[in-house]
């Protein structure tokens, strides 16, 4: 049996290790997953809803516990983590209503009436990343076991100890054996069979577009259903009329929450030149003052990086002659850190400028008008999320309209909200998650004709 030590990323020390599931183990779960679907796809719609409640209820009182592994697991800063297992229980019981609301239409035709069902689509293999273990599993899961599909999870072989907790937590709550399976592993191990297996009907995969590519082709082979949430560089635009305070106050908050590692990172700055001057001198004190440090305080803003590898992919981005405008702070000593980091002017060509870094590194440019910010946030092949600063309600609505990507805020540096929905433009990804619609992507629209006629 092959084991996975799960790192402290804050001391480097073991937290603990986990079996890893085989390809074996990952066919047979995939079978027990199949199986377990008729029965509870027959569950009444409000049984259904009550137990996804009753799962709420389950993950609320382990929520401590859940915020606990994911601070020692993943690095994550407690206020943080505690936020991530309060999503795990809103998102279960904002899809606990939808069983009771899967309802279909009635069209009129001649000689009879048409009736349409969501079907469910059978077993959802869930693939998810390692920068939010809790909320992107919770994503998933919640609106697909509403739907009546069975799902199995396969977490990040870094951070799969919230998921396995989860896990468990479904069956002590009630769930029947077999719903909802997790299963910690390799990607190429238990990931590749969920895509290969032909009883699991759907992926649902999170990650980098690089192997969410070769999902999507493996898919394509069996006509698998699949949503994309892959990587981003988005655009966090500032026009010379904003609440210049607001947007550099907020700026680190929109790149370096999770130390960057965020698919929604705001990490190029897109700043109107006349005001860019004015702009830098109001964010070096923003990104300086964001505290570094043990994610077990409650004061802690921002935490280390996942692993010593992805530090050293970050750390690339800033080699020595980097044009580092300023950075803050990050402890000494063990632990995966990295300060955050800004870096300005940068030349058009620069990684650090055109690829994801995934870590606390934004780059500043300045444009000189619409037109030109537009075109910058557009010249990307990602289009997953981002910003507009500015008074002019107008502006506001053509920048949104004309930047190609899926989830943008203006005059704020948020826009995820499990109620409304999420995903990506180009490579970005493919489908939505999230809001009212989520549990349809989980069914097929079956159509069916009614004779009435004698
Ligand atoms: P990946 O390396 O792509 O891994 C994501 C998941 O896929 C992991 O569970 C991984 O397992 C698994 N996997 C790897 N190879 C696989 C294969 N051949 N078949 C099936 N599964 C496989 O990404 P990552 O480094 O963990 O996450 C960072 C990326 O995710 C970034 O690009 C980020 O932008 C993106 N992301 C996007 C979003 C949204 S919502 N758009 C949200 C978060 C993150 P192992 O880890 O065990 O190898």
């Amino acid at each position: 049996m092959t084991e996975f030590t799960v790192l402290n990323p804050a001391t480097e020390e073991p937290v603990t290790t986990v079996a890893q599931a085989s390809a074996a183990r990952a066919m047979a779960s995939s079978a027990c997953s199949a199986e377990a679907w008729p029965a509870w796809r027959a569950v009444a719609p409000g049984d259904r809803a009550r137990m996804l409640r009753d799962f709420a209820a389950a993950v609320d009182s382990a929520s401590e516990e859940l915020a606990g592994l994911e601070v020692a697991g993943s690095g994550h800063p407690i206020g943080a983590a505690r936020w991530e297992a309060g999503q795990v229980r809103d998102v279960l019981l904002y899809y606990s209503a939808a069983p009771e609301r899967l309802s279909g239409r009635q069209i009129p035709v001649s000689g009879g009436l048409n009736v349409t069902f969501h079907e469910p689509v059978g077993v959802v293999g869930l693939i998810v990343p390692w920068n939010f273990p809790m909320p992107i599993l919770s994503w998933g899961m919640a609106p697909a076991l509403a739907a009546g599909c069975t799902v199995v999870a396969k977490p990040a072989e870094a951070t799969p100890l919230t998921a396995m907790r989860i896990g468990s937590l479904a069956l002590e709550a009630g769930l029947p054996p077999g719903v909802f399976t997790v299963l910690p592993g390799k990607g190429s191990v238990v990931g590749q069979r969920l895509v290969d297996h032909p009883l699991v009907r759907k992926i649902v995969f999170t990650g980098s577009t690089e192997v969410g590519r070769s999902i999507m082709a493996d898919c394509a082979r069996q006509v698998k259903r699949l949503t994309l949430e892959l990587g981003g560089k988005s655009a966090n635009i500032i026009f010379a009329d904003a609440d210049l305070e607001r947007a550099a106050a907020t700026a680190p908050y929109a790149v370096f929450d999770n130390a960057g590692q965020d698919c929604c990172a705001r990490s190029r700055i897109l700043v109107q030149s006349s005001v860019i001057d004015r702009f830098m001198a109001l964010l070096e004190p923003a990104v300086t003052t964001v505290t570094v440090g043990d994610p077990a305080s409650a004061a802690t803003e921002m935490g280390p990086l996942i692993s010593a590898a992805h530090r050293a992919h970050v750390a690339s981005f800033v080699p020595d002659g980097a044009p580092v405008a300023f950075r803050g702070h990050a402890p000494a000593g063990p632990g995966f850190w990295y300060p955050p980091t800004v870096l300005a002017p940068v030349r058009p060509d620069d990684p650090a400028y055109t690829e994801e870094v995934f870590g606390p590194v934004v780059t500043v440019t300045p444009f000189e008008d619409e037109a030109e910010a537009v075109a910058i946030a557009n010249d990307t092949p990602y289009g997953l999320s981002g910003s507009i600063w500015t008074s002019n309600v107008g502006r506001a609505i053509r920048v949104a309209r004309a930047v190609e990507s899926g989830n943008l805020s203006v005059n704020s540096h948020s826009s995820v909200r499990y109620w409304t929905p999420f995903g990506g433009f180009k490579q970005s990804g493919l489908g939505r998650e999230l809001g009212p619609d989520a549990p349809d992507a989980f069914t097929e629209t079956k159509n069916v004709f009614i004779a009435t006629e004698e």
